[in-house]
């Protein structure tokens, strides 16, 4: 069996609603998409992987021009210059290129796709998952007004969401936080993200959100600022979570052994590709770190394949595996995924286990490039 990338992809595809967070406001989503194949006994089956950068670097340095360029010049040929790939080798292949973790996953993914579906097996199957359905949580982001807010907040509980998750930043906290709370009541799990938008001085004014039994405080420092963070962690009663912090297996585990993370958000493109992610929920979970699944508004590839890794025992928290409509209006390139009394199911299909809708991809295409060496 050898795996080999062959097609390098951009999509656009519109946002049903603007999605504004501390670092700026999206309103439609452009989207690199990697194909592989796997020949077998000269069958070919081909795997499809999603990177999850966005349009500028401000979640991370990472974005779409520049991943697709690294992807092209370096990160593809290195693969093809090897002869018999197989996914569980990618990460140590490109390792000696620093960085691009988004761009790195997604070569994995494709080509891990290619060989699980050339196996006939899924990628739940293939890392141990037992559950058929997971909790699903929403990300609502930082709305103009906190009635425009309430109305959104509303339609989610009506959806059946099990967790509301809304987007904070300096100076738009605790008033729709309290609003928020006082509209779900106290026993709906919330919790909110600052994307790094606050200072290590702002630790007296983040304690005011312990009044309102948050689950989490996600990111509200510096991807680099561990310290911070542990010391954040003493001074509120709200856990901490990390999630543009957690780059590696590495900085997970100081960042768990200096206070900084109390609970973990794991995403596959943030820390170089699904297989890490695995890695990185085992070590939670062996140190009793809940984790939950991050998202980065995927299509339904990549919120499949996050349907699937937050099937593991160690996802405690309902993540932000949302329905695609939340995000997508009916131009998806997958068929749909639905939440259903409040859960996502885990799929059960070879590979990552979403079946590509062709028309809708070739009609979202703004470009592709051959990966295949001339
Ligand atoms: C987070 N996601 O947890 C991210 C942030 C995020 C669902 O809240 C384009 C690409 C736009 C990536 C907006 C959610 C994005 C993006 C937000 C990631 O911090
Ligand atoms: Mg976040």
């Amino acid at each position: 069996m050898s795996a080999r990338l062959v097609e390098l992809r951009e999509i656009h595809l519109p946002l049903v609603a603007p999605f504004q967070t501390s670092f700026g406001t999206q309103t439609s989503r452009r989207i690199l998409l990697v194909r592989a194949e796997v020949e077998v006994d000269g069958v070919v089956t081909e795997g499809w992987g999603e990177c999850v950068t966005g349009d500028e670097p401000t979640y991370s340095s990472e974005y779409v021009d520049g991943a697709a360029l690294v992807i092209r010049s370096v990160l593809a040929p290195r693969l093809a210059a090897i002869d018999n790939l197989h996914a569980a080798d990618v990460a140590r292949i490109l390792g000696p290129v620093r960085g691009h973790p988004m761009a790195k996953a997604a070569l994995e993914m494709a080509v891990l796709d290619a060989e699980l579906r050339a196996e006939g097996r899924s990628f739940a199957a293939l890392i141990g998952v037992t559950r058929d359905r997971i909790p699903s949580g929403v990300s609502v982001g930082i709305h103009p007004t906190v009635d425009a807010l309430l109305h959104t907040v509303s339609g989610y509980l009506d959806d059946g969401y099990v967790r509301i998750k809304l987007k904070i930043e300096p100076g738009c906290d605790l008033e729709p936080v309290a609003a928020v709370r006082d509209l779900i009541g106290p026993d709906v799990p919330f919790q909110v993200d600052a994307n790094a938008a606050y200072s290590r001085h702002d630790a007296e004014h983040l304690a005011k959100l312990d009044a309102f039994d948050l689950l989490l405080i996600e990111q509200p420092l510096a991807e680099d600022d561990l310290l911070g963070h542990s010391e954040l962690a003493k001074a509120l009663a709200t856990p901490v979570c990390l999630d543009e912090s957690i780059t590696s297996e590495t900085v997970c585990a100081d960042a768990i052994e200096l206070g900084a993370a109390e609970i973990v958000n794991i995403k596959a493109g943030r820390v170089g590709g699904y297989l890490t992610a695995r890695r990185i929920h085992d070590l939670c979970r062996d140190r009793g770190v809940p984790v939950w699944c991050g998202g980065m508004l995927e299509t339904g590839i990549g919120r499949a394949a996050n349907a699937a890794l937050a099937g593991l025992d160690g996802f405690t928290l309902p993540g932000d595996v949302s329905a695609s409509r939340r995000f997508w209006a009916e131009d998806i390139v997958t068929e749909p995924i639905d939440v259903v009394d409040g859960h996502v199911a885990v799929p059960t299909g070879a590979g990552f286990g979403f079946e590509l809708d062709r028309e809708v991809l070739d009609r979202a295409t703004t470009s592709t490039v051959n990966l295949r060496p001339a």
